[in-house]
């Protein structure tokens, strides 16, 4: 079989198999702001043909300063720095690339400042992106590398969470620099028969073939050349070209991008961008000529008070989904980090940052502590997906049932599916060299899979399977149940009115404490609990039920929701909830 018949065939298989309708359940949320993600009444049904892709770094761990690598700590501390190239709080140049290299965050994830081959961070970057509701990642490779041991762990990562039966983004390479030689280099470690990386069910297919983009011309010649569909890599600062995936734009809106079909094809989305000069100029050395997070109705807004907002990337959006193409280009999820360079205004002492400087001009949505910034932007994502795409209709609960033992759970539906192995340890080595930083987490213990509710006159039953034998009962943070039973996040602890812990603790949350209110029954047999809760104990109960929840293991910090996205196993995780409504 030559090439081309070889994926056409895996074409055929992959259009087969892809899209047997495993959305993932439409959770609900509310953000630190307080912004609820809309629901299908709002966001309709799920539009065929819309894609969102975002752009992905693989980059971390390579040349990070040491003794100082943090710019959202190393300015304000010593802001004498800026006009000083070798003050030592610069920190010490490290051996990459051929020669001393400083590379440095402007500020630190939620996960810390992890490498690119950190298993456990890439696991829950996944995880988000797929919740999400991203079709594309869309992997960096515009510069040296295609970083292939790297995008190999993403793609195991996207494997595993596939054959949990969710619906994981797929991936493609964006290449620039030395495009024909990239190009080429993905297609030998995975798209080519008998690569070393080979994840065929991670390839986004357009019009037959995988996608890859790149300066086509550049592909004449090589081995790769029939084996995608192409699409041209494009700069921000280069002139429009027909058939390109543009990520970022310099232009206000944005420009639209058609296929050469005359298609509308692709509009970019970004968080952050610099038109005039390196976002290390706007925010350090006083040029207002680039467009940080906070600005919108073109003014650059107050940072100190808009930056969790998000309105640059909103204007960005609102013009994207108004113009409704089949693709939007979000830049992006994970960079945090950039070079410093010696100063391009004529200063020798000041330092030149391109893409990433500081909370106000840098562009990732992944979470952070940083500014305040927590997982505002990402809720923000999931909330404009859902605008662009839509999203499925919460299925509607099985008869009432009267449970009793654990085969009464036998036909109950809905079914809330969570990842398993979001319990594993981590164990990996930081992006920062000195001091040397390892990363541990080991608090994974019960792993959440497979979760229910049951109905009758006079109670609600609450059923959790986990992946092995559920550990014994170790107290307030052991297999916890919160509820929103009002679904509203101005009542409760955010929003949670009610919670049962230590599986018979039934606890209401009155004048900003949690106090014991009834106790309840439950049961465990081996993988299984289940818990009984009388409608009487919880007014919002005692009509048609409409609430929602989450279930939460080995909590470490019960005063922050943002530790849903750390430890333990929450489900479903972060700030999402579960919604079981009878109407
Ligand atoms: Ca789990
Ligand atoms: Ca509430
Ligand atoms: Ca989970």
């Amino acid at each position: 079989m030559n090439r081309k018949l070889a994926l056409t065939f895996l074409f055929l298989i992959n259009f087969l198999f892809a899209d047997n309708n495993l959305m993932a359940q439409p959770v609900a949320g509310t953000d630190d702001l307080g912004r609820t993600l809309i629901q299908n009444n709002s966001a309709g049904n799920p539009k065929k043909d819309k894609y969102v892709a975002i752009f992905y770094f693989l980059t971390h761990g390579d040349g990070t300063a040491e003794d100082y690598w943090d710019l959202s700590e190393i300015v304000p501390n010593h802001p004498e720095v800026l006009n000083d190239y070798n003050n030592k709080y610069w920190g010490t140049p490290v051996y990459h690339k051929g020669g001393p290299c400083t590379v440095y965050y402007w500020g630190k994830p939620i996960y810390g400042y992890y490498r690119a081959d950190d298993y456990w961070v890439t696991r829950r970057s996944v995880q988000l992106l797929t919740d999400a509701g991203v079709d594309i990642i869309v992997i960096d490779a515009t510069n040296a590398t295609t970083y292939p041991e790297r995008a190999d762990l993403l793609m195991r990562a996207i494997d595993e969470v596939r054959a949990q039966g969710k619906n994981p983004p797929k991936i493609v390479f964006y290449t620039n620099a030395d495009s024909g030689e990239r190009m080429e280099e993905a297609y030998e470690n995975f798209y080519m028969k008998g690569a070393k990386y080979h994840h065929p069910d991670c390839w986004f297919y357009l019009d037959g073939y995988p996608l890859i983009i790149g300066h086509t011309p550049e592909a004449v010649g090589f081995d790769c050349e029939e084996s995608f569909t192409w699409r041209e890599s494009q700069l921000p600062t280069e002139k429009y070209k027909t058939n390109s995936w543009s990520w970022t734009d310099f232009t206000r809106p944005q420009r639209i991008h058609f296929n050469y079909k005359g298609e509308k094809e692709i509009i970019s989305v970004s968080v952050a961008q610099h038109p005039n000069a390196g976002m290390g100029e706007s925010a350090f050395y006083g040029n207002n000529n680039n467009w940080g997070r906070s600005y919108h109705n073109g003014k650059p807004g107050n940072p100190e008070t808009d930056i969790i907002y998000g309105y640059n990337v909103q204007e960005q959006w609102d013009f994207a989904i108004k113009e409704n193409p089949k693709f939007i280009f979000v830049t992006g999820w994970n960079e945090w980090t950039a070079e410093r360079l010696p100063g391009k205004d004529g200063s020798p002492e000041h330092s030149w940052f391109c893409n990433e400087a500081s909370p106000e001009y840098s562009r990732d949505i992944e979470p952070t502590l940083t500014a305040n910034m927590k997982d505002d932007y990402y809720m923000q994502l999931v909330n404009n997906i859902r605008r662009f795409k839509g999203v499925e209709a919460n299925p509607l609960p099985s008869e009432k049932k009267t449970i009793k033992e654990f085969s009464d759970w036998n036909k109950v539906t809905p079914v809330y599916k969570d990842y398993t192995g979001d319990t594993q340890p981590r164990n990996c080595k930081g992006a920062q060299s000195r001091p040397v930083t390892v990363y541990t987490n080991n608090t994974g213990r019960n792993d959440f899979d497979t979760m229910k509710i049951a109905r009758d006159n006079d109670n609600v039953y609450f059923y959790a399977q986990t992946a092995a034998d559920i550990t014994p009962n170790s107290g307030d943070n052991w297999m916890c149940v919160y509820l929103d039973v009002d679904r509203n996040f101005s009542t409760g602890w955010n929003g949670y009115d009610y919670r049962i812990v230590g599986g018979s603790k039934l606890q209401k949350y009155s004048n900003g404490e949690w106090k014991d209110l009834y106790n309840v029954e439950y049961s465990v047999r081996g993988n299984k609990l289940m818990i009984t809760v009388p409608r009487k104990y919880i007014a919002e109960f005692s009509s048609s039920l409409n609430f929602e929840l989450k279930w939460s293991d080995n909590m470490q910090n019960s005063n922050d929701p943002l530790d849903w996205y750390i430890n333990g196993d929450a489900a479903p995780g972060g700030r999402f909830n579960w919604i079981y409504s009878e109407k």
